[in-house]
């Protein structure tokens, strides 16, 4: 992996990449790719819901907020027998990673939380890498995840600092940083990205790219999730966004953040496999497999199989990067 990354971005140089004409765009970004990854192996998670709905949080997105109608069941903390089961089960399908999400605001020091930890020790000793996506952490909770073996912790800022008040009031924008800082110091690798689709302009795409590259150290991940209009929330209504600007992110990202994954995450059921393939061209090496996200729907494993083999790519094993990316 070569080491010479350009750490700190302005937003006229992240503005002038994202506007290059498209075609340009992805090949730059395709050979930006080529420099630092096995270019067509993608790494594999398979998401799990251990704790689905009833969350207190107003995030307008969200089928899972308590406050919304939608058609999502509230369900407790699953048996770690269940999610083990699951992590198998993911392992066995060709998945490096496997991410268990919560719908938390924030983790408690309670019983359910040394439960969690219990299924990250045991998810790990079955040589996966093993994520979680809980809500706000304190530097302690990051620090006992991380001796429980977590390897990675996801925990989106989902658009920029200017319009996320408009799409959440329930925290703020600092909060969602102090978390990822806390995750970052225990030593466990960052997860982290956003939604295109709700309503954002160009501005806060780049805003949200902005400020997710000049973090101390980027992500290690970067999901890139296309809005699932779900019924009952306040975005309900809005239209799925164009296929283009999903590439363009994609591939903006990519140039920015050389060394990380950037992962085609939710609205992949939406897109054929021709688009889903300039996606990987433009720098996406990285997908949730598994027909469910967390509560919706996502593209059937053969589905994904026959992907693969028409498109010649290959799931990648796990531990495959360093630990963590330093700032040079
Ligand atoms: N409760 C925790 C939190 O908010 O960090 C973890 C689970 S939460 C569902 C994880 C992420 O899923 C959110 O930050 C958001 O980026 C993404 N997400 C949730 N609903 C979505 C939707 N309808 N479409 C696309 N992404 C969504
Ligand atoms: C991420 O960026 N996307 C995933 C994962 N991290 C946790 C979640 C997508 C959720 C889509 C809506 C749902 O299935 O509930
Ligand atoms: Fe709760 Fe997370 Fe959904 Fe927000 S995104 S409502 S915090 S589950």
């Amino acid at each position: 992996m070569s080491e010479s990354v350009k750490r700190f971005w302005t937003r006229e140089e992240l503005q002038t990449i994202y506007n290059k004409p498209l075609l340009e765009l992805v090949l730059e970004a395709a050979n930006v790719h080529r420099q630092h990854h096995s270019f067509g192996e993608v790494q594999v998670s398979s998401l799990l819901s251990i704790k689905t709905g009833g969350c207190s949080e107003d995030c307008s997105y969200c089928p899972q907020a308590a406050r919304y109608n939608t058609d999502v069941e509230v369900q407790p903390l699953m048996k770690t027998e269940e999610v083990l089961e699951a992590a198998q089960n993911a392992k066995a399908g060709g998945a490096s990673r496997f991410c268990m999400g919560a719908a938390w605001r924030e983790v408690r020091d309670n019983r359910d939380f040394d439960r969690v930890l219990d299924m990250v020790k045991e998810v790990n000793s079955l040589g996966l890498e093993v994520c979680c996506t809980l809500g706000m952490l304190t530097e302690q909770q990051a620090q006992k995840l991380a001796d429980a073996g977590l390897y990675a912790y996801n925990h989106n800022i989902d658009t920029s600092a200017e319009n996320y008040g408009n799409i959440i009031s329930t925290r703020t924008y600092d909060d969602r940083l102090n978390t990822i800082s806390h995750v970052r110091k225990a030593g466990i690798t960052v997860c982290s990205g956003g939604i295109i689709g709700m309503g954002e302009t160009e501005e806060d795409r780049i805003g949200m790219l902005l400020t997710l590259v000049n973090l101390p150290v980027p992500p290690e991940s970067v999901p890139i999730n296309a809005l699932v209009a779900v019924k009952g929330t306040p975005l309900e209504e809005q239209q799925r966004v164009p296929f283009y600007e999903l590439v363009r992110m994609v591939a903006t990202a990519r140039m920015v953040m050389p060394q990380s994954a950037v992962r085609l995450s939710a609205g992949r059921l939406e897109l054929s496999m021709a688009e889903q393939a300039l996606c990987f061209m433009a720098g996406a090496n990285s997908i949730f497999a598994g027909d469910k996200l967390l509560t919706t729907p996502n593209p059937e494993f053969n589905e994904d199989k026959q992907m693969f083999e028409i498109l010649g790519l290959r799931a990648s094993q796990p531990f495959k990067k360093e630990k963590t990316l330093h700032a040079s």
